[in-house]
């Protein structure tokens, strides 16, 4: 197979190891802390997780190994959206299960959860994962979003690791993954299967993190990613001064990667979804919003700008959310094809003013044409609309073009605006990983491999100290449980890893919100060009501005 140049130089990089695992496997002890208590419901989670709830958060540090001598069969497994960085975390893996014990064994279960519940898997071998190091993608064994929750498959995978001898599996996945590898864990213990479960934090959307998890891999590469692209726009737009560019960016509910993206790029606009949730806006308040600054701009001469959307911003919308859920009642069950069969646009159209609420019918009126027949056409197999696939990037547009036309007639502007409109998403998720991200998922996939041999279940495999340079990264684990508060999923309630939204009392929010007035109007744009692999570490391997503001620095 033909290997591109960058990734010939890429499967030689040596990732950085936080300094208290590069002594060599002999020399890695533990010291355990104090023992944990989840952040709410205490009882309530305790009473879940007889056998692993309280357990100690646990360092590594430089020490005579105490670990015991037992031979590993280790099985690994990719959750849910690429990451960049996920090959290193399996990597990181190998590395130290072979350094421990050259008869050690690395099972990779295929596409996904799924590979462990069919049975489906390859074993590692050194030609065979020399070839993804330090490479993007999740392609080495594959990816897949069944969700690991039932007491039935749990019986199936301790059926298949009871077959091939497995003593471990890490699962490496976001909040939902590795809620689910925590009940994992309790079962395997409850059921003395003698199989120990660690789980590693990924997701771009940056929303698995909180006081123990400094950020979730991936969301480094992304972000830089989007930002190289957003930047260049940017200065296409400063150069040809003729558009608005509309940039919808990947991350789910969550604004980090929108907000991460602002701060590496400053923009004219960047949307919040928890901020328009907290201020409860409406659509036609953000496209005031908008105009706003499209109008100031314009008055100075600048009919061109930026404008960075979230994925998820549509949801947070009250009115927006009301409106989908009207949809979704509109057309349960037999109605939805009593809607299919009618011929024309304005007959469905007729239908759904006769279904809708006076206020929801208001909402949807004023969305683009384009927007309406989305809503009712881009359904999920239980029929509920897909809020993530709304086009909310050229949403927005229209609805700002509609205030400026108002505007116009009014008297009160007179510029021009065209818009532009583009989607990042899939372009960041599997790039080749920032140097951070190989080095984070590296030491996320060795320090998984410590705490197997060293005994520990249902913990999360944790790095910290992140944006400090390598060496002065702290190795440890933490209980999945301390993480965790019991939420409503589904009509039930859940012990669940607590998502974290963009919190609007955090420092990256802050700056954001101290400097975006100045940004609107004026051009001040920065380009942050595109990831650097090579050259020096103050380009190379620093991380977000999201975590340099949360650490303060
Ligand atoms: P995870 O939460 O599984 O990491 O997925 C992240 C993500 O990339 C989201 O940002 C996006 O909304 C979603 O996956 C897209 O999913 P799909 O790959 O199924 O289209």
């Amino acid at each position: 197979m033909k290997i591109s140049p960058l990734q010939t130089e890429r499967l030689k990089y040596a990732p950085k190891l936080p300094g208290m695992l590069r002594h060599g496997i002999s020399e890695i002890c533990v010291k355990e802390g104090e023992a944990t208590q989840s952040v709410a419901d205490q009882e309530k989670i305790q009473a879940l997780f007889p056998n692993t709830y309280g357990k100690k958060e646990i360092t590594f540090e430089k020490g005579a190994n105490t670990s015991a001598a037992k031979k590993q069969v280790v099985g690994v497994i990719l959750s849910g959206g690429q990451a960049p960085g996920g090959h290193n975390v399996v990597c990181g893996l190998y590395d130290a299960l072979k350094a421990t014990n050259s008869e050690n064994v690395l099972y990779g279960f295929k596409n996904g959860p799924s590979g462990l519940i069919d049975d489906d898997y390859l074993i590692f071998d050194d030609e065979y994962i020399d070839q993804f190091r330090n490479t993007g993608g999740f392609d080495i064994i594959g990816s897949g979003r069944t969700k690991l929750e039932t007491e039935e498959q749990f019986k199936v995978a301790a059926e298949v690791c009871k077959k091939h001898g497995i003593t471990a599996i890490v699962i490496i996945g976001g909040d939902d993954s590795n809620t689910n590898a925590a009940v994992l864990a309790e079962y395997f213990a409850a059921h003395e299967t003698g199989v120990q479960v660690i789980g590693c934090p990924k997701t771009i959307d940056g929303d698995l993190k909180n006081e123990d998890i400094e950020c979730s891999f991936g969301f480094d590469t992304a972000t830089k990613t989007y930002s190289e692209l957003v930047g260049n726009i940017e200065r296409d737009a400063n150069s040809a001064k003729k558009y608005w560019h509309f940039i919808k960016v990947m991350g789910r509910s969550a604004s980090h990667v929108a907000l991460e993206a602002a701060l590496e790029t400053q923009p004219n606009i960047c949307l919040i979804s928890e901020e328009v949730a907290a201020k409860k806006m409406s659509l036609s308040q953000i496209a005031d919003y908008i105009a706003d600054a499209v109008e100031k701009r314009a008055a100075r001469g600048m009919n061109f700008g930026v404008a960075i959307i979230p994925e998820g911003v549509v949801e947070f919308v009250p009115e927006f959310s009301v409106l989908i859920g009207e949809i979704n009642e509109l057309l349960a069950g037999a109605k939805a094809e009593e809607f299919n069969k009618l011929p024309a646009w304005k007959d469905k159209y007729a239908f759904i003013e006769k279904g809708l609420t006076k206020e929801s019918m208001a909402v949807f009126a004023i969305l683009p044409e384009s927007i309406q027949q989305q809503l009712f056409l881009e359904r999920d197999p239980h029929g509920n609309v897909q809020v993530s696939l709304i086009e909310s990037e050229k949403l927005f547009s229209a609805l700002v073009k509609a205030k400026l036309d108002e505007r116009k007639k009014a008297g009160t502007y007179k510029g021009k605006f065209s818009a532009q409109h583009h989607f990042f998403g899939y372009e960041g998720r599997c790039a080749f990983p920032s140097n951070f991200d190989a080095d984070y998922c590296y030491s996320l996939g060795y320090n998984a491999f410590m705490l197997i041999q060293y005994g520990y279940t249902g913990y999360l495999s944790k790095i910290s100290n992140l944006s400090r340079p390598a060496d002065e990264w702290i190795a440890g684990g933490m209980p999945i449980t301390k993480m965790m508060n019991m939420e409503r999923r589904h009509g039930e309630d859940k012990p669940v890893i607590r998502k974290a939204l963009v919190e609007l009392d955090g420092k990256p929010f802050k700056y954001f919100e101290a400097h975006r007035e100045t940004w609107a109007v004026e051009t001040a744009y920065t380009y942050p060009g595109a990831i650097q692999y090579y050259g020096p570490a103050s380009v190379c391997d620093i991380t977000t501005r999201t975590l340099a503001l949360e650490k303060g620095e």
